[in-house]
Order: structure tokens, then C-alpha cells, then sequence
């Protein structure tokens, strides 16, 4: 088949019949001034297939944005297991990857407080493996029957179809609080790691333990982690709110850019591995989705590199329409009993039916194996395939006649479940679980004492400002109340913040276990002091220093970073040497917000100009309040006097020191400026 969009080598318009059109900007009439012709197959077939342009979106997960690329093996892995893309140092498997916001619809922003989806589909040598997963490695909930509950509560109310993308209402917070099981969750999405700076900047986790199986069968437990090369980066949230009025696509254009300017983005793949003894000796339960294991137990080896080197060609046909499944396994991997995952294992196939159709879905070009694939499931709604032979079932031997028989069974290479690892208490069927899922705090409590002091404030504040959101009375105590077994400071923050008296502790259900902090859940502690594919905003106007302007853009771009010029005028600006500078951005349309430091280049005449333009001081007051380096030269100081920005650590003038300087965010600044709980 002609590939679509190309329509015959010749370049002709054809309709989808592969007649040319010879006109496509008049529909068929009887007279110049007269009705439209029903005959006028062109147009009829044109709005036909315009209407119907539309698919149902992800009941979850609905926006999102992917590219392709590659996983790159460097670490030999066959003691462990017999999947191909794990052995053989230097391997590399083609992956299509999909990043996503989890409550909003399609249409809707790129930067509201949520987790975000990392999924990855690698197509192998033996068929395709999705490791389906999240930017935050725990769970709201542990079993696959409250998941329903969790997202109809999350999502715009039944009611009243608001509010679109967050989690600051009546039913979230009902639920939440009444689901002690989601409070490690909560802290995790109402820290940081819930707005992150850019998909190329957040962390991925597959969540669940899974096992590695290699050849003589042996299971080891494991743990999958990405790690961005570009460190963990993330924003504040008054940052995020601009932002999502400055750039509703502020992520999806980030990795679009990204990768059309080859800065590929990159991930180091590392996995906690460990046995049955080990999880034995844990005080929680590995197949609980609300626990993590700290590295600091099970350290990470890294293993491999993910690189995503092309953005799609076209995004309905391949992100929209790519269908990832935790239930899509290889040989050499398998699943453990976490009541959460096989839940998990169900949903995907079922949804996609719906979303896409037609149980051949796994024909599009996004979904099909790159391996041979071959078995007796024939017909159903949009067959591509055109099966040859007589035989569409097995066993069968009409091979022994000569005819095709048809693919056969592999009892050695073929996917073999091994034994369950876990406990078996042998007490037949029952609706329970198990002994450890009972304990909720204690790794609340962890993540919360593994966080820097800003780091705490923000949590606090985002519980303050989500649970300020709630109308029903009765939930905001219910939540502190909670709290209160994470720990008392916070608990106390967050009543004093709403203004409400400390509620009683909530019934912990479980005995709680100190654990010790871990570095490797704060973001603030894994920030790298890097410019490396960050974004730099450069104000200028006419008569800005041309010898300044040169030595800063040499800089940037020295380390790897990216300058954006900003001017009053999209035309340009006339720098000091009467040439003029092209510009990337005007400033009403190019806000701080969208940039990880700020450079001001400016005459003081220039500056004298812009500090009568409101765009231009709250461009300062934005980058200063979002904890950001502000470079300046002499005659810019005038324009920070006008904005009132004080000259701490962070404001420079500008020199050789400002771009190791403006890797950095200014955490202690915040208390100055920001009332926080
Ligand atoms: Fe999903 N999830 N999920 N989920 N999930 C879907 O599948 C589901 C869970 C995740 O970019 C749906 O094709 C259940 C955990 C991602 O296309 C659906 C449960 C994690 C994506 C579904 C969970 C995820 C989805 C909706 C509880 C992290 C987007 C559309 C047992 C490990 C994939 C679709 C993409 C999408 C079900 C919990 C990650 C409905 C029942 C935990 C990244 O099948």
C-alpha cells in the first residue's frame, strides 16, 4: 500500500479510492449560484471522513506526547535473565516512549499538579515489551479494584464537569482521606515531582516488583528505574500556573524542540535487584504498590541508556493510536502477585479494544512487533492481514498433506510463567490483604524526613492550598488527621495554614517502622548543576551592549545550554555596534516563566524605556520569585531597582561566573519572599 500523504509517486490529490481530484476548493453545483450536488462524491467523502476523525480518548493518561528512539544494553544481564535485550553488552532495541498527564482530558494543559506517565513500549527480537510506568515510583492505591474510585474521584466532578486537570476538590480530597493507603502517594504528588521542569528532566519507575527469569529458570526480583542524564528538575508552582498561561504545550513543545535540535533526550536505566530472603527481611510488603525499597537497601545498577532520537512523523497514527500493556511481556521477564498489577493486566487490552475499536489494533505500524508474529487469530473488524493457507486453527496436520500447517508451538524458547516467589498461606480464596499492606505511615513518614527544609515547605503549602479548595467541611480534618501519623510539624502546618484547630491522630491500623531518611527521594539533594539542555532568556533592546551580548551567547552555548533573545520588538532590537539583533521572542509573549535564567542587556536608556512596561517588570519579578539567577549589566540595574529585586546571591552582574551560577534555583531566597506553611 501507498504510504498515506505521499498519495502515488506523482503527488496527485486522489480521493481514498485513488481517483485524482481535479478540484479541491469547489464543491459540485448545478449552477455557479445553485444547491450542492449529491453526486459530488469528492466532498462527500472528504466531510465523511472528517467527521469521524475522532477516537475516544484515554480513559487516564488522555494527554500525552512520544517520540522514538532506542535502548541501548551496557550492562550484560544473562546470569539474570533470557531476555534479549538484556544480553549482549552494546545491544540496542528500537522504543517508542510516551509521556502523559494522568486526570486531565486530551485538550488540556501540560503543566497541572499530577503525576506524569512514562511508558515504553521496546520492540525486541522476541515481541514487544511494555514497562508501563509513572514519574513517581509508589501508588495511590494497592489493589485494582479501588482504581476505578481513585480516578472517578480525581477526574472533573460528575456533576459539574469541573475542575479540568487537578486534584484541588471536594471528591479527590474525599477520597483521599478516607484511603489512609494513599498518603505516601500524596506527599509524593504534593511535592515537586508533581510539576516537573520537563519530561526530559523527571525520573520513570515500572512501580510494581517484577522478576527477572534466566535460562535455568531462576527468578530474581526487580525493581525498574530511568534516571534522567540531565539530572531531576523541577518547578515551583506559582511557575507552573504561569506557565500554563504562557504555554499550554510548554512539555510536549520542550521534547519536540528537544529532539528536532538532536539534544536527545536521555535516561539511564537502572534496576534494584534482590531475592526472596531479602524481601523476607523487608518491613514491608515488595508486592505493595505504596512502597518503594530506598536505595540505600537495594542500590540501582545501571545497565543501559534509553535515547529518544525522533519525534513521531505523525502524532494520531503513532501516539495517539500506540497502545502500551503491562500484560505485553518476553520471555526472561514476569509478573509477581502485586494485587495492583494483575488488576493492571486486565485493564490495558480491554480499554484499547474500546479506544481503538477493533481487537486488531496490534496491527498499526505502532503497535505491530518488529519480530515475526504469527498465530490462528483470524478476521474481526479492519483485518489488514490477508492470512494465507487453509488452516486457521491448531493443533492441525495438514502439514503431513502438503499444505501450509500454520506456525507451531515452542515448548523450549516459548513465554513460561514461572512460580510464584511469594508467600502462599494456603488458606484457598479469600478478599484480604496482606499483613503489611496494613501500614501506611511509615514510608509517608520516610519520604517526608528524606526532604529539604524547602523541600517540606512546598509539600505543606500544596496540601494547604489543594485542601483550601475543599467546600465539605468534614474532609480537610480528616486529611490532618492522617497527617498527623506522618508527622506532627506537618500536620500542624497544614491545620494552621487552613486556619482550623490540629484533629485528633487518626487510627494508624498498623505498627509503625522508623525508617531511615533516604537522599535519593529529594529532588533538591539529585539537581545537577547543569545548563546542559536548559533554557536561558536574554532581554535586550536598542542600544544594548553588542560585545556583552556576544561574550553570554559564547557561554551559553558553551554549556549546553540554549539562549533565547527577547525584545520589546519582534523585528529586532539595534544593539550598541548598530547592528541588529534578531529575536526569538517578543516579551509579551515570551514570559520567564519559560526560561531556567534570566539576563538582562540593557543601556540605561533601554532600561529606562522598559521600566515604564509592565511586561517587562513582571518578567523580573517573575524570574526572581521563581528563584532564578538574574544576570544584569550596569545599565539594567535600573530596571531591577524598578522592580524592587533585591541583590541577593542570585542577582549578579553578569561575568564569567553567571552560567555556573545559573544552573543553580536560589532556594533560600523563598522564605524572603513567599509566605509559605
Ligand atoms: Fe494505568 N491505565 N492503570 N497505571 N497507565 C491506563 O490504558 C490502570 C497504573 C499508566 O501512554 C489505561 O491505554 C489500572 C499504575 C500509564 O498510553 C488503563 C490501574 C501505573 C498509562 C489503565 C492503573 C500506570 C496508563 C488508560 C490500577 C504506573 C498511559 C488508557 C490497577 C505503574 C499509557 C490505556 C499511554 C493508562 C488502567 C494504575 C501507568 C485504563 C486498572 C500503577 C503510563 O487501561
Amino acid at each position: 500500500m501507498p504510504e498515506k500523504g505521499s498519495h502515488g509517486a506523482e503527488g496527485h490529490l486522489t480521493t481514498d479510492q485513488g481517483i485524482r481530484i481535479s478540484d479541491n476548493q469547489n464543491s459540485l453545483k448545478s449552477e455557479p449560484r445553485g444547491p450542492a450536488l449529491l453526486e459530488d462524491f469528492v466532498l462527500r467523502e472528504k466531510i465523511f471522513h472528517f467527521d469521524h476523525e475522532r477516537i475516544p480518548e484515554r480513559i487516564v493518561h488522555a494527554r500525552g506526547s512520544g517520540a522514538h528512539g532506542y535502548f541501548e544494553l551496557t550492562d550484560d544481564l544473562t546470569d539474570l535473565t533470557k531476555a534479549d535485550l538484556f544480553r549482549g553488552k552494546g545491544k540496542k532495541t528500537p522504543v517508542f516512549v510516551r509521556f502523559s498527564t494522568v486526570a486531565g482530558g486530551a485538550g488540556s494543559v501540560d503543566t497541572p499538579r499530577d503525576v506524569r506517565g512514562f511508558a515504553v513500549k521496546f520492540y525486541t527480537q522476541e515481541g514487544n515489551w511494555d514497562l508501563v510506568g509513572n514519574n513517581i515510583p509508589v501508588f495511590f492505591i494497592q489493589d485494582a479494584i479501588k482504581f476505578p474510585d481513585l480516578i472517578h474521584s480525581v477526574k472533573m466532578e460528575a456533576d459539574r464537569a469541573y475542575p479540568q486537570a487537578g486534584s484541588a476538590h471536594d471528591t479527590f480530597w474525599d477520597f483521599a482521606s478516607l484511603m489512609p493507603e494513599s498518603t505516601h502517594m500524596l506527599m509524593w504528588a504534593m511535592s515537586d515531582r508533581a510539576l516537573p521542569r520537563s519530561f526530559r528532566m523527571m525520573e520513570g519507575f515500572g512501580i510494581h516488583t517484577f522478576k527477572l527469569v534466566n535460562e535455568e529458570g531462576k527468578a530474581t526480583f526487580v525493581k525498574f528505574h530511568w534516571r534522567p542524564r540531565l539530572g531531576i528538575q523541577s518547578t515551583l508552582w506559582d511557575e507552573a500556573l504561569k506557565l500554563q498561561a504562557a504555554d499550554n504545550d510548554y512539555h510536549r513543545r520542550d521534547l519536540f524542540e528537544a529532539i528536532e535540535s538532536r539534544n536527545f533526550p536521555e535516561w539511564d536505566l537502572g534496576l534494584q535487584l534482590f531475592d526472596e530472603e531479602l524481601a523476607r527481611s523487608l518491613p514491608y510488603d515488595v508486592l505493595d504498590a505504596t512502597k518503594l525499597i530506598p536505595e540505600e537497601v537495594v542500590p540501582l545498577r545501571t545497565v543501559g541508556g534509553l535515547v529518544l532520537d525522533r519525534n513521531p512523523d505523525n502524532f494520531f497514527a503513532e501516539t495517539e493510536q500506540v497502545a502500551f500493556c503491562p500484560a505485553n511481556i518476553v520471555p526472561g521477564v514476569d509478573f509477581t502477585a502485586d494485587p495492583l498489577l494483575q488488576g493492571r493486566l486486565f485493564s490495558y487490552l480491554d480499554t484499547q479494544k474500546s479506544r481503538l475499536g477493533t481487537a486488531n489494533f496490534y496491527q498499526l505500524p505502532i503497535n505491530a512487533p518488529k519480530c515475526p508474529m504469527m498465530n490462528f487469530q483470524r478476521d474481526g473488524m479492519m483485518q489488514m492481514q490477508v492470512p494465507k493457507g487453509r488452516a486457521n486453527y491448531e493443533p492441525n496436520s495438514l502439514d503431513d498433506h502438503g499444505e501450509a500447517g500454520g506456525p507451531r508451538e515452542c515448548p523450549v524458547t516459548g513465554f513460561k510463567s514461572t512460580a510464584a516467589l511469594e508467600d502462599r498461606a494456603g488458606n484457598g480464596k479469600l478478599r484480604a490483604r496482606a499483613e503489611l499492606f496494613a501500614d501506611h505511615y511509615s514510608q509517608a513518614r520516610l519520604f517526608w524526613l528524606s526532604q529539604t527544609v524547602s523541600e517540606q515547605a512546598h509539600i505543606a503549602s500544596s496540601f494547604v492550598f489543594e485542601l483550601s479548595k475543599v467546600e465539605l467541611e468534614k474532609i480537610p480534618p480528616r486529611m490532618v488527621a492522617n497527617l498527623r501519623n506522618v508527622d506532627e510539624s506537618l500536620a500542624k502546618r497544614v491545620a494552621d495554614g487552613l486556619g482550623i484547630p490540629l484533629p485528633a491522630k487518626s487510627e494508624a491500623g498498623a505498627k509503625l517502622v522508623e525508617l531511615k531518611p533516604s537522599a535519593a527521594l529529594s529532588i533538591h539533594k539529585n539537581m545537577k548543576d547543569t545548563l546542559k539542555g536548559r533554557k536561558i532568556g536574554i532581554l535586550v533592546n536598542d542600544g544594548s551592549d553588542a560585545a556583552a551580548l556576544a561574550r553570554i551567547l559564547a557561554d551559553i552555548g558553551k554549556a549546553g545550554a540554549q539562549a533565547f533573545l527577547v525584545a520589546p520588538k519582534k523585528g529586532g532590537a539595534r544593539l550598541s555596534d548598530g547592528k541588529t539583533a534578531p529575536i526569538h521572542g517578543q516579551l509579551l509573549g515570551s514570559p520567564s516563566q519559560l526560561f531556567d535564567a534570566i539576563v538582562l542587556l540593557l543601556s540605561t536608556e533601554g532600561a529606562g524605556t522598559l521600566g515604564k512596561d509592565g511586561a517587562a517588570i513582571q518578567w523580573v519579578i517573575d524570574a526572581f520569585g521563581h528563584l532564578k539567577a538574574i544576570g544584569y549589566d550596569a545599565g539594567a540595574a535600573a530596571l531591577l531597582d524598578k522592580a524592587n529585586i533585591a541583590r541577593d546571591e542570585g542577582v549578579m552582574v553578569i561575568g564569567p561566573t553567571f552560567v555556573a551560577a545559573a544552573a543553580k534555583r536560589y532556594w533560600d531566597r523563598e522564605p524572603h519572599i513567599r509566605m509559605l506553611a
